[in-house]
């Protein structure tokens, strides 16, 4: 299989992942989002959509800590306030637009309980709308999770099968891929059952990865930080959360892979910049980051609850957020 290597793609995946900077996730699904919304008593109508995601990106210096944000479709083909589509705005307020080209899940046949994550009919054509309307980088979402057996080979294989060829329709088409192999921390199970399982699952990732010809170096790596399992009776230390992530990611994954960028998988704020701080302080080939969704966002939901009035509020709430999690600007 042959690598195509671009000089602009690895430059976009460096962008995304240098200089501390991260990733904000602002992509969840028309359902997903609609269901916040409603938790925070908030109508969940296209436009309040719309409403919270300019609210989140025209945080005053966003671009001091996030170098990207990833959006839905819906989003991406929607405008801010002064008619500039959110691609554009965000390029001119120095951010990148990425995109979630996955389309969910589905139960994957021949594996009890467990699921595929789906998209790849057409791929090739969206992604190059995409381009089109001014996306720079693509994510995907696998979903895995642990007990009973899971995640099975078979999980593991189907879907590193799909996050490499979404990885290589991107690449080839000039997006850079941020390729997502979560595993969920529901669960009672201890660091070491989640150490096991993120080493399966990033070992299949990185052959299959390298099967179809992904460039290392064009590409971001999202996945989960290696803790206990949400319910488990004992959670680690930052610092223990740091060890087992590092050697794990270190055993699987090639040293030129452009970065980590982590999400946060319902762990608190507090949690998730403590845990990525401690990540930080060891030494890794690739820069580490976050990607993170709710740890980011969630305070922000809570202090906007859909009040024109308190738009400052969610703003300040956000740039809190980002500061606790960027070095240079903490402090
Ligand atoms: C923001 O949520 C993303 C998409 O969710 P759905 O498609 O399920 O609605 C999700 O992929 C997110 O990007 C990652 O899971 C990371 O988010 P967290 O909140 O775990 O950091």
């Amino acid at each position: 299989m042959t690598t195509t290597t671009s000089t602009p793609l690895r430059e976009t995946a460096r962008a995304l992942v240098g200089a501390g900077r991260g990733i904000l996730a602002a992509d969840e699904s028309v359902g997903t989002m609609s269901k916040r919304l409603q938790g925070a008593g908030v109508e969940p109508t296209q436009e309040n959509r719309r409403a919270y995601r300019e609210l989140l990106v025209t945080t005053e210096r966003l671009a001091d800590g996030v170098s990207g944000v990833i959006f839905c479709d819906e989003t991406l083909r929607q405008s801010l306030a002064d008619g500039r589509t959110f691609p554009r705005g965000l390029a001119d307020l120095g951010m990148m637009a990425g995109i979630k080209v996955d389309t969910g899940t589905t139960p994957l046949a021949g594996a009890d309980g467990e699921t595929l994550t789906e998209g790849l009919d057409g791929l090739a054509g969206r992604v190059a709308e995409y381009v089109g309307l001014g996306a720079r980088f693509a994510k995907w979402r696998a979903v895995l999770s642990i007990g009973d057996g899971r995640p099975s080979s078979w999980a593991l294989l189907a879907n590193a099968h799909a996050l490499a060829l979404y990885a290589r329709v991107c690449q080839d088409a000039g997006l850079v891929p941020v390729v997502e192999p979560e595993i969920l921390s529901e669960g009672a199970h201890t660091v070491h059952e989640t150490a096991a399982a993120t080493g399966r699952t990033l070992a299949t990732l990185a052959r299959t990865l390298a099967d179809a010809g992904v460039d290392p170096a064009g590409m971001v790596l999202k996945p989960n930080m290696v803790t206990a399992g949400a319910s488990a009776g004992r959670q680690c230390t930052p610092e223990e959360v740091a060890r087992a992530t590092v050697d794990t990611l270190r055993a699987t994954m090639p040293t030129d892979l452009a970065g980590v960028a982590f999400l946060s998988g319902g762990q608190s704020s507090e949690t998730a910049a403590a845990n990525l701080a401690a990540i930080r302080r060891l030494d890794t080939p690739w820069p580490t980051t976050f990607s993170f969704g709710r740890a980011l966002v969630s305070p922000a939901l809570g202090a906007w609850r859909g009040d024109t009035g308190a738009v400052a509020d969610g703003q300040a709430a956000l740039a809190g957020e980002v500061r606790r999690n960027v070095p240079v600007l903490s402090g």
